[in-house]
């Protein structure tokens, strides 16, 4: 495992970090057990109370600093950051692989998601916009810019342990934040690694301790910076039950959050799609990464003349899906998290069945030889009605329900009649059907994509949904301003004192 050597894993290490420097962790332990194996890769330490005090301390010292660094300068240090991370995506890839379980290309793309967005950053650092307006009154100029806001806490999930966080970091280091990152509690050795690369290129450009903040811990450590008023924002990637407890402390001190919750992705397959080609994206958003990205494909609502063909097809391709070690390059689909996981599996398994669905392609949880961590699961594919209580929720596992309609208002309808609004699909070579899809009274999710499956977004765009999904925009397009504080600066050059509004105030 020459990847845990070069990634600069130990077998134990602090998990408290304000760059170079590295506290005790005086909190809880936290192991990191690999789904893939069972084994226990390492164990990190986790913050106590007033190690988070201090991480808060210098990362406010070094706000000071870090926001009068020129914009374009610090997206050449970020610039940096991708070049390092570039020279470790193999190594860092892998550790993602084995700590989380994903598959090893969906390791190196999460890496690759890191590296992109870094480069998106660096343009970034000289656009950071404001726009100019038209004073009503004679002699004024008008204008808005954006400042940097201060501390932005960021509040990863497991099943992207590195990319979700550097969609955040790298953008907020631009716009001249510093971070305190809180990393799954099931996957803190990633962030541990993230840490290492990062802190060796803010050093080399004598960046202060304190920009980048690794914040170890469990649910106690987010819901310390969630309760912070020196936290202007508060970034949560999770659950919606998660979300919305965070989104509710931050809100009780008027902080700002930013949420990328939970999703109930559906595909809609028409009778004019190109059937193969929806197969593919089919298989991949629900099966890939064993269903454990926010935009796995959960739904497919299939229209009734096509309805058994597509099936049929679906069947035949889920049996030739290979289960095994996520690091051997010939398995589809690798392990789920955790033994919780494969509990909450099958846990849906069961509700479906009692709630009337029918199971075409059966699930279970695999034994023997190459599957001893007891976390490799089938994929499995049920046949649905919409409104089942099971159906409407979001379950972190490759479960995925199908049901038929007839008409392309019905199969909105259905795709829309769930609490999430994150990622949604349409698979047709029907203008008229993709145009009602993307407009007002179709999709109600942040993402709406046509002939390409739920998943696998690209960092350009801006990534979030609506409803239970919590709203928050992350990534690409203008998702920057969520990291910045809007002036509205009004410049009199003039030697009267004219009021808005033609307003006399005569003394
Ligand atoms: C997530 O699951 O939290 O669109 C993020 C995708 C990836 C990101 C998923 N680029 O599937």
């Amino acid at each position: 495992m020459d990847f845990l050597q070069e990634t600069g894993i130990l077998t134990r290490q602090s998990g408290v970090s304000t760059g170079t420097k590295w506290q005790a962790g005086e909190g809880a332990d936290i192991a990191s057990h690999s789904p893939v194996d069972g084994k226990l890769i390492a164990t990190v330490t986790g913050a106590s109370a007033a190690e988070y005090e201090y991480l808060v301390k210098t990362a406010e010292a070094a706000f000071r600093k870090w926001r009068e660094v020129p914009a374009p300068r610090r997206g050449e240090i970020v610039r940096q950051i991708g070049d390092a991370l570039r020279e470790k995506k193999q190594a860092l890839g892998r550790l993602v692989s084995y700590e989380m379980g994903k598959s090893l290309q969906e390791g190196l793309g999460e890496v690759q998601e890191m590296i992109d967005i870094c480069e998106f950053a660096v343009g970034l650092s000289r656009q950071l916009y404001g726009l100019t307006m038209h004073s009503e009154r004679p002699q004024h100029r008008m204008y808005e810019q954006w400042h940097p806001l201060g501390i932005v806490g960021i509040i990863s999930a497991f099943n992207f342990p590195v990319a979700v966080w550097s969609w955040n970091a790298a953008l907020a280091w631009v716009c001249g934040d510093v971070c305190i990152w809180k990393p799954s509690e099931k996957t803190p050795l990633s962030a541990v690694a993230c840490q290492r690369i990062v802190a060796e290129v803010f050093e080399r450009n004598d960046v202060p301790e304190g920009v980048s903040c690794l914040l170890s811990g469990g649910r106690e450590a987010g819901m310390w910076m969630s309760a912070d008023g020196r936290v202007p924002l508060v970034s949560a990637t999770g659950s919606s039950r998660m979300g919305q407890s965070v989104a509710a402390t931050v809100a009780g001190r008027f902080g700002r959050s930013l949420l990328e919750l939970g999703g109930n992705n559906a595909v809609i397959i028409s009778k004019d799609a190109d059937l193969d080609m929806a197969l593919i994206g089919t298989v991949f958003g629900a099966a890939g990464t064993a269903g454990q990205r926010c935009t796995t494909t959960r739904r497919l609502i299939v229209h009734k003349d096509v309805y058994e063909r597509f099936r049929e097809k679906l069947v035949k391709a889920y049996g030739q899906l290979r289960i095994g070690n996520p690091l051997d390059e010939q398995y589809h689909v690798g392990p789920l998290i955790d033994k919780a996981a494969v509990e909450t599996y099958l846990q849906a398994i069961t509700a479906c069945r009692e709630q009337g669905g029918r199971f075409i392609v059966e699930g279970g949880v695999l034994e023997g030889a190459g599957f001893e961590s007891g976390c490799y699961v089938k994929p499995c594919i049920a046949e649905v009605r919409p409104d089942f209580p099971i159906v409407q929720t979001e379950t972190f596992a490759p479960i995925l329900y199908i049901m038929p309609f007839s008409t392309i208002d019905e199969a909105i309808e259905i795709q829309n009649n769930v609490p999430q609004g994150l990622s949604s699909a349409i698979m047709t070579l029907n203008l008229r059907e993709a145009e009602q899809f993307l407009s007002c009274a179709g999709s109600d999710c942040g993402i709406a994509n046509v002939n390409i499956g739920t998943s696998g977004a690209e960092i350009g765009g801006a990534f979030g949904g609506e409803k239970e999904t919590g709203g928050g925009r992350e990534s690409g397009s203008d998702a920057w301003k969520a990291y910045m504080r809007r002036q509205t600066s009004t410049i009199n050059y003039g030697k009267k004192l004219p009021l808005a509004q033609g307003i006399k105030f005569d003394i």
